[in-house]
């Protein structure tokens, strides 16, 4: 079964998204990057498929997921299912 695409939806000044985000590096998991503040894009297509604009959302397969903790404790659970950098 091939590697869930993983969306991250987050914005630097975020505590919460800068959590996920350090379990991203940490393991190397390969994501898309979605800051909601460069351009508007990101965030219209946030607020168009969630109706919030609540950062972290990481989308699994198209899938949304809110909730650092839940998003931090899905990934650490997936490690070894999902696609690395390097
Ligand atoms: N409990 C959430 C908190 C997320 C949160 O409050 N994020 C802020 C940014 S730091 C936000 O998006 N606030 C705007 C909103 O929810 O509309 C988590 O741990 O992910």
């Amino acid at each position: 079964m091939s590697a869930p695409e993983l969306d991250l939806y987050y914005y630097d000044a975020c505590p919460y998204c800068q959590r996920v985000l350090s379990v991203i590096k940490k393991h190397k998991i390969k994501v898309i990057y979605k800051d909601i503040y460069e351009g508007t894009a990101n965030l219209e297509k946030l607020r168009y498929i969630t109706g919030r604009k609540t950062t972290p959302c990481l989308f699994i397969n198209g899938d949304p997921m809110f909730e650092s903790f839940d998003i931090m404790a899905w990934l650490e659970k997936n490690l070894d299912k999902l696609e690395k950098t390097v």
